[in-house]
């Protein structure tokens, strides 16, 4: 864990100490007691005043287990400064930190980790926000948390699905819980992975609260590279919140419709977070850094860019400064390519190299977004001006990593349907009321809890066409794979619609979006040409994924797996469904 974590002054400290002499998670150290300052209202506080923290990666235990690295993570909740103004914030995090410790693995050795939520309060910490209208008239206890580890090739018991939640204690547990210590096998090449909860219905408040966290899996084939590393590898995890003036997280309650009087459609916080930080700088020396993004927003999609803000003599302020893409959520690219901005949705990740060479000492950029909210149309507050990087340092030693556009990345497979396969069409809509309009999302008119309807065999590749009837682009997930995506394809949106809605009505049969196309399909930008697990589905177009279905070693019989959208208010009510692998 040495040399990962950038110097945090006491007051931001994560304090997940798992190192010897280190006390354990979630425990308030002398180090970390804050020291009174005076405080300001939100609305006030100073931008680019703390320094950007980074999540402690944890050190495992490796002797548990034979060829496994073991850790047990505690969620809880506890007070963490997300600004050196603000008094401290009451957030939940998994060891004792927002975001979670980092969890570092390699290629080819096991993961094992207890996730152990006993330590959480018996109420929710936005409890006000709790909307069991949208429980399908189940009932659920408050409280409850599963760990899902997001774009893991894992078995399904093992996934963290939305079903396998449990109580703290455990005394109550959902239909499909299967204990709370999972192995990961880490079979899949390097990349940044996340970890975060997926209890049904709730998941958007779970993650809000605070439980989500990296993991980063590395090989041999990364390690050759060069890239940069260590205290110029720099993971950011992006989001945004609702704080009151006085800094206390809160959640809109304002509901949609009185059918669900609490839950709205979905949200777009007014307070850019990174790293569990307001407003954060990063002091940087003038060469290559490695950027580890992560969107890990409610519902906002991000459209970012870095830009000159201050130069000595002004040289250059208010250009952008390009950066270079290498890899997505599975795994590098083929190519390095060379973007302005980067258009990150929630769940995605991109590996990015930001360049500083040769930059002056006193050079500014500001990392600016552009994206409407809800993506592409919408009217929300666009989140600007989201922190900075200031050239403040002086190079040390050389920067022996090698320029982005020379790196000789791996090859990407190009993957194609196993012939005689039928496509399967996914249909993005709404859950429409006769009276109050839209008050849910559905995908395939079905709800969570209708029987599976996808049953792809393992070995084989599917193309999965997602057609998107809605206003909104949905991040579509997909547990268990990594996929390519195909193209995308515009539709006639409303002559789709129909068509659909006389399906629906029996007076028809279904039609593929072939009849309905308006234009030609797009194959994807070159950013987006390498694994994924979410991609994002634009509103009137057929996204078409590419899918290879495996189950890992050991799994037998039907392997249960879920998609959905990942906008969590999305997939809370009830745009997620089971699917079952077959072998
Ligand atoms: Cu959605």
């Amino acid at each position: 864990m040495a040399g990962v974590g950038l110097v945090v002054p006491p007051l931001l400290g994560f304090g997940c100490g798992s190192e010897e002499g280190q006390p354990p998670a979630g425990t308030i150290t002398e180090t970390q007691t804050i020291q009174e300052k005076v405080t300001r209202p939100l609305s006030q506080i100073d931008r680019y005043i703390d320094p950007l923290p980074v999540p402690d990666t944890l050190a495992p235990e490796t002797e548990r287990y034979p060829d496994t690295d073991y850790y047990e993570i505690r969620m809880s909740q506890f007070e963490q400064q997300l600004h050196s103004q603000l008094p401290r914030t009451a957030v939940w995090g998994y060891g004792g930190s927002f975001p979670g410790p980092t969890i570092e693995a390699r290629r080819g050795r096991k993961t094992r980790i207890k996730w152990i939520n006993d330590d959480l309060p018996g109420t929710h910490l936005l409890q006000q926000a709790i909307d069991p209208t949208i429980y399908q008239g189940r009932e659920y206890p408050d409280v409850r948390t599963i760990t899902h580890m997001h774009g893991c090739f894992v078995a399904p018991e093992a996934d963290g699905q939305p079903d396998a939640w449990s109580t703290p204690g455990g005394s109550q547990t959902g239909p499909r819980h299967y204990g709370n210590e999972f192995t990961y096998p880490n079979d899949q090449p390097a990349t940044m992975l996340w970890y975060h909860d997926h209890a049904m219905h709730i998941t958007r408040l779970n993650v809000y609260a605070g439980l989500s966290g990296l993991y980063i899996i590395r090989d041999e084939e990364e390690d050759n590279l060069e890239l940069p590393s260590g205290e110029y590898e720099i993971p950011l995890i992006i989001q945004d919140r609702f704080l009151t003036e006085e800094g206390l997280l809160t959640y809109p309650t304002n509901g949609t419709t009185p059918i669900h009087p609490i839950w709205v459609l979905h949200i777009f916080g007014d307070t850019p977070v990174i790293n569990g930080s307001i407003y954060p700088f990063l002091d940087a020396e003038p060469r290559r850094y490695r950027l580890r993004l992560l969107n890990g927003s409610n519902a906002r999609t991000w459209n970012l860019w870095f830009e000159k803000t201050g130069t000595p003599g002004n040289n250059g302020v208010g250009s952008v400064h390009p950066v270079s893409a290498i890899g997505t959520d599975g795994g590098l690219l083929p190519v390095p390519v060379q973007l302005e901005k980067v258009r990150l949705a929630p769940a995605e990740r991109a590996d990015i190299i930001l360049d500083l060479t040769g930059f002056e000492k006193g050079t500014v950029l500001t990392l600016r977004n552009d994206a409407r909210a809800a993506y592409p149309f919408g009217e929300e507050i666009i989140l600007d001006n989201l922190m900075q990087v200031r050239v403040n340092r002086d190079i040390k030693g050389v920067d022996n990593t090698t320029k982005a556009e020379r790196l000789n990345l791996p090859d990407m497979p190009v993957i194609t349907s196993t012939p005689g396969l039928p496509k399967r069409i996914f249909f993005l809509g709404e859950q429409n009321d006769p009276e109050y309009g839209v008050i849910g999302w559905l995908i395939n008119e079905r709800f969570f809890h209708d029987p599976v309807e996808e049953t792809p065999r393992a070995g084989t590749t599917e193309i999965w066409e997602i057609v998107n009837f809605t206003l909104d682009a949905h991040p579509f997930h997909i547990h268990l794979v990594q996929f390519q995506v195909l193209n995308r394809q515009p539709f006639d949106q409303w002559g789709y619609w129909y068509a659909y809605q006389d399906y629906l009505a029996e007076s028809a049969p279904i039609m593929g979006p072939d009849d309905f196309l308006t234009g030609p399909a797009v194959p994807p930008p070159p950013e987006e040409a390498g694994w994924k697990d979410t991609a994002l589905s634009m509103p009137g177009e057929v996204l078409r994924l590419v899918v290879p279905f495996n189950v890992p070693e050991g799994v037998e019989g039907p392997a249960r797996y879920i998609y959905h959208c990942h906008m969590l208010e999305h997939e809370d009510n009830d745009m997620m469904r089971p699917f079952d692998v077959l072998q």
